[in-house]
């Protein structure tokens, strides 16, 4: 077997950025706080980490886009809540956050970190942010650490 690689839990010297979207930000700033607590927790300094709100999960893309294309950051986390209710609106914002986030890593080659949930309900929103389902803040946060150290050791030179 050859090489194997896998990205370190280590955040000493990482720049990270996080986009947050302001709907739903009772749940957005709980997600926000655990990706905070996790880049802490791994190592990666206070003024390492810069933050950009948009209105909603439908604008993470186009900020996420411009943080990457800064090349100032080894990650972008992008974090929202779209929460199901009885809007087929819904379904054009997840998904379009979903496909415009799943771009710019592709398009830039920065990981850029899908930390938008989609749960049915308010109730199961806070459950996943900091409640009982843990904080998918905090995890998107650790995947963006593990990616930005497996990224730097697949660099092509
Ligand atoms: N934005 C969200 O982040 N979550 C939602 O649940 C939501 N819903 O349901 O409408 C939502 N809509 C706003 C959208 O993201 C844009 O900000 C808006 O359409 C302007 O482009």
């Amino acid at each position: 077997m050859g090489a194997t690689f896998r990205g370190e839990l280590r955040g000493e010297g990482l720049r990270i950025a996080l986009v947050v979207s302001r709907f739903n930000e009772v749940v957005t700033s709980r997600l926000l706080a655990g990706a905070r607590s996790a880049l802490e927790r791994h190592g990666v300094r206070e003024e390492d980490m810069d933050l950009a709100w948009v209105p909603g999960a439908f604008e993470l893309p186009i900020a996420a886009r411009r943080l990457a294309e800064s090349r100032r950051y080894d990650a972008v986390v992008c974090l929202g809540a779209v929460i199901r209710g009885e809007t087929p609106h819904f379904r054009y914002v997840a998904a379009e956050a979903a496909r415009g986030i799943a771009q710019v890593s592709r398009d830039t080659g920065v990981p850029t970190i899908f930390g938008v949930i989609t749960p049915n309900t308010l109730e199961q929103a806070l459950e996943r942010a900091g409640g009982k389902v843990g904080n998918k803040g905090y995890d998107a946060a650790v995947n963006a650490i593990e990616m930005a150290n497996l990224m730097r050791q697949l660099r092509p030179d």
